[in-house]
């Protein structure tokens, strides 16, 4: 019959455990870290109504790794529409439509203001060159 030191086992037995709350903290954390970026990016508004003042409108979007915070901005069609896109990632970022020609490079931490010229009513597409297939994409709605 052979019989484990004692102490061996305990040894075992602590480490084992200790892995398995480790595993679990770690988890927690990892799962918390997930939850609270998704409660960032979908907790905000996930829509901009533009302000029109004289004749322009003016609304703003956040570029991040990766997609746009609100991915769509609503604005009455035929007026300029100024829209400020700020990159709050750490990459570079584009916006980019390619219906009406824009396409602007926005280094990491910098802002961006596009004025598009959004005549008919409709949906205008836009996204990052970069990360589109991330799904850093969204659209422009203007109502007619
Ligand atoms: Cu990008």
């Amino acid at each position: 019959m052979v019989t484990e030191p004692k102490g061996e086992t305990e040894f075992r037995r602590r480490t084992s455990r200790r892995s398995r709350i480790i595993a679990l903290l770690v988890s927690v954390i990892l799962l918390g870290a997930i939850g609270l970026s998704v409660v960032d990016m979908v907790g905000q508004s996930d829509r901009e109504e533009a302000t029109v003042r004289g004749g322009t409108a003016y609304a703003a979007t956040t570029a991040r790794d990766f997609g746009y915070v609100p991915a769509q901005v609503r604005t009455p069609a035929g007026d300029p529409l100024r829209l400020t896109i700020r990159n709050q990632g750490a990459h570079t970022h584009t916006f980019t439509i390619d219906s009406l020609g824009v396409d602007v490079l926005i280094p990491a931490g910098t802002t961006r203001v596009v004025t598009l010229r959004v005549q008919r009513p409709g949906t205008y597409f836009f996204y990052c060159r970069f990360h589109q297939a991330f799904g850093m994409r969204g659209h422009i709605v203007a109502s007619g």
